[in-house]
């Protein structure tokens, strides 16, 4: 089943795939625990629901055996002119990748059905997830083998880095093996902590109320006036701890997935196309894309922040 499980995963278009047995995450649950009471996840109050669930895949998918981690390289071919203010890269696509994976995942949900029975899936349960359900993705994707977790907080994979989506499909069945954790390869490198314009990482650990993907996307509020000087030229997200990280600046390649063709007009825009979008053609654009998660009044917000 193992083996099976591995070579559907890329059958369906992922770009790779691991298997980690179900069990709780007591050290996370520590740091987990921690991190919230300090406060570090701001305003995401949803990090803070469903503790148990968060910290035990049993709990949420009840007969939950093993977890199959999928990752989709979404390294772009080509990126928008340095004169033009930055969207992060995984805003690209014109579908949101919450669409393409879960449709992944569903695929290869059935491939699985239909050699193993249904039994494979604990009954009426959601069964697969990417991003917004709670589960700590990035660990089991290390947990998984699929690569290790950075101190900027991301999966790296060794053989493409850190521009991929994870996905994760809980199944009802045990594999007659797993696979082993990757070791993390950081070692004495620094460069995401020096990097980040605004401190937010600190012993592989992030203050999530100081980075700018959260500040420009996830908070309701305007961005404090702390972080004008220096502001970098982007506008919704931010890559500049994943750009600078050397396993992206070797391993890094262009994925080569239709389903995450990029909205064209990004290429073309300047600062002043941007700040001339009206909400009209902004729906109509970007109306599967995950720039909508952050909404235009915010984008037109972040737009304006500058130092
Ligand atoms: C909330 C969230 C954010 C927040 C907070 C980020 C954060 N570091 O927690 C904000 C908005 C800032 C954010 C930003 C981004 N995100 Co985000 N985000 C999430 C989300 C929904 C939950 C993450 C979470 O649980 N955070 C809580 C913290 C505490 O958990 P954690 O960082 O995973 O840490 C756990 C373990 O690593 C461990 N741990 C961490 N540090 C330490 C230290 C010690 C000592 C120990 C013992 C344990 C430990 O304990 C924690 C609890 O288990 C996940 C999807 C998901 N459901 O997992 C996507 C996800 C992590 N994001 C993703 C992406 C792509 C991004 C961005 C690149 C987007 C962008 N370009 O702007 C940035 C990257 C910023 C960065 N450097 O991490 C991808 C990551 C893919 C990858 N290769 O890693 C995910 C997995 C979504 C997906 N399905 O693909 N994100
Ligand atoms: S995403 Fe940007 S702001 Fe957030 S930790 Fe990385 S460099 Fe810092
Ligand atoms: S920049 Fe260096 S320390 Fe940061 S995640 Fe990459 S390898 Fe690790």
């Amino acid at each position: 089943m193992y083996g099976f499980i591995k070579k559907a995963a890329l059958s369906v278009g992922f770009d790779a795939c691991g298997i980690a047995r179900a069990e709780a995450l007591d050290e996370d649950a520590r740091f987990l625990r921690q991190w919230l009471s300090e406060g570090k996840h701001g305003d995401m109050h949803y990090l803070a629901r469903n503790f148990e669930k968060r910290t035990d895949p049993r709990e949420l998918v009840p007969g939950c055996k093993s977890l199959v981690v999928t990752l989709l390289n979404y390294f772009p071919a080509r990126q928008q002119p340095e004169s033009a203010p930055k969207l992060a890269k995984y805003a690209y696509p014109a579908v949101d990748y919450h669409t393409v994976i879960k449709t992944k995942l569903r695929e290869l949900g059935q491939v699985i059905v239909d050699k193993y029975g249904q039994d494979c899936l604990s009954g009426e349960h959601q069964h697969s997830f990417v991003d917004s359900a709670p589960v700590l993705e990035r660990r089991w994707a290390e947990r998984a083998g699929l690569g290790w977790i950075g101190k900027n907080t991301q999966l790296i994979n060794p053989g493409f880095g850190s521009y991929c989506f994870i996905g994760v499909l809980m199944l009802n069945a045990e594999m007659e093996k797993y696979d082993k954790p990757a070791p993390n390869r950081c070692g004495s490198c620094t460069r995401c902590i020096d990097a980040c314009p605004t401190s937010a990482l600190a012993n592989a650990s992030m203050d999530a109320r100081r980075c700018l993907s959260y500040l420009t996307i996830e908070s309701k509020n305007e961005i404090p006036g702390e972080f004008k000087t220096g502001f970098p030229n982007l506008f919704l997200g931010c890559d500049i701890c994943s750009d600078d990280c050397p396993w992206n600046r070797k391993k890094a390649q262009a994925h080569s997935h239709s389903e995450l063709r990029p909205v064209g007009q990004i290429f073309e825009w300047s600062e002043e196309d941007w700040l001339a979008l009206e909400e009209e053609e902004f729906k109509t654009l970007f109306r599967h894309s995950a720039i909508k998660r952050a909404g235009f009044q915010k984008l037109k917000q972040n737009l304006k922040f500058k130092g």
